[in-house]
């Protein structure tokens, strides 16, 4: 069970670094699957935050690499402003995206709270893709598949640097769980930088219980452990509302072990739930089991034991 007791939700409803129309109906399908009826079941206090308001998305070609890069930086600088607000309040933010360029506010403003107060942090990177690249490397240009680089420090400048560090993550602060989609460049950044990929390989082969111990490994009463759950890691049979699934994924009962686990360290402390897609969604099917992975991940149990 997590220490805090206030859940903030903070919606970013946009779809600026995607490749597919449609995240920007995110945080609202996570409404109406009842994510805050869920937590609040739970014993959370629930303060919705509603919608921040942001570009439209112009869905011009991508300039010097990267597309949307202005629109990025200002739906990322309200992102960050509302995360910094929620944990300077003493809330567990929850940031309903939208695409995962926007980890790269949520996260910048994390790192600097958590330096601040002499914490340890730690990410699980929940995702098919690896989101390493940089304006240099990705075949793209859209910046949902780089804020890792960012966050890292290697990203492009206008996206680096906003935890006060020249990178708000160490390469051995972020643990990548269930990636199955990795581009040539993000190959050789991954060996380069020595990053943490537990694969689906890797799951497949020891299982998603050795898995998460070891990617849990290190968590500690010190940590501020969070969370950026991008919702393709799961089986697009399980989660067919987002805009670029990959076959190979998690099945719903491992994705809900893997909450599990996570919940038992008793260390989460913010959450970005990224890249859901209703208009590519069966009947808020996506939401719902978004939904069902989050109350596992605040601690419900079967009570089975
Ligand atoms: N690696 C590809 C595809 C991708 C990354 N993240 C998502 N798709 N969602 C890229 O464009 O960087
Ligand atoms: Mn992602
Ligand atoms: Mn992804």
């Amino acid at each position: 069970m997590s220490t805090f007791t206030t859940v903030e939700l903070i919606g970013a409803p946009t779809d600026i670094g995607a490749s597919v129309r449609g995240a920007g109906m995110g945080p609202d399908a996570l409404r109406v699957a009842d994510i805050a009826g869920t937590l609040s079941r739970l014993g959370f206090e629930i303060v919705d935050r509603g919608n921040l308001a942001g570009p439209a998305t112009p869905w011009t070609e991508p300039a010097n690499g990267l597309r949307h890069l202005d629109e990025v930086v200002t739906w990322n600088r309200s992102v960050y402003a509302a995360v910094d607000h929620a944990l300077a309040a003493g809330h567990l933010p929850l940031l309903m995206g939208g695409d995962h360029c926007l980890a790269v506010g949520s996260i910048s403003a994390i790192a600097w709270h958590a330096r601040r107060r002499g914490k340890k942090l730690r990410v699980l990177w929940l995702d098919a893709h690896s989101d390493v690249n940089t304006e240099r490397t990705s075949p793209s240009g859209n910046i949902h598949g780089m804020p890792v680089a960012c966050l890292l420090g290697h990203g492009p400048e206008a996206l680096s640097g906003w935890s006060g560090e020249a990178a708000a993550l160490e390469h051995d602060a972020i643990r990548f769980l269930g990636i199955r989609s990795v581009d040539a460049e993000e190959k050789a950044a991954i060996r380069a930088l020595g990053l943490n990929v537990f694969d689906m390989r890797h799951i497949d082969e020891h299982g998603m219980r050795t898995t998460m111990t070891e990617a849990l490994q290190d968590i500690d009463e010190g940590t501020h452990l969070h969370v950026s759950f991008d919702l393709d890691c799961l089986d697009p049979d399980y989660a067919p509302g987002v805009g670029t699934g990959v076959r190979g994924g998690p099945t719903w009962r491992e994705m809900q072990l893997c909450m599990e686990m996570i919940a038992d360290t008793g260390r989460l402390a913010s959450l970005d739930v990224v890249e859901l897609n209703p208009a590519l969604d069966v009947r808020n099917r996506t939401a719902e089991v978004a939904v069902e992975l989050i109350e596992s991940l605040f601690g419900k149990s079967t009570l089975v034991r």
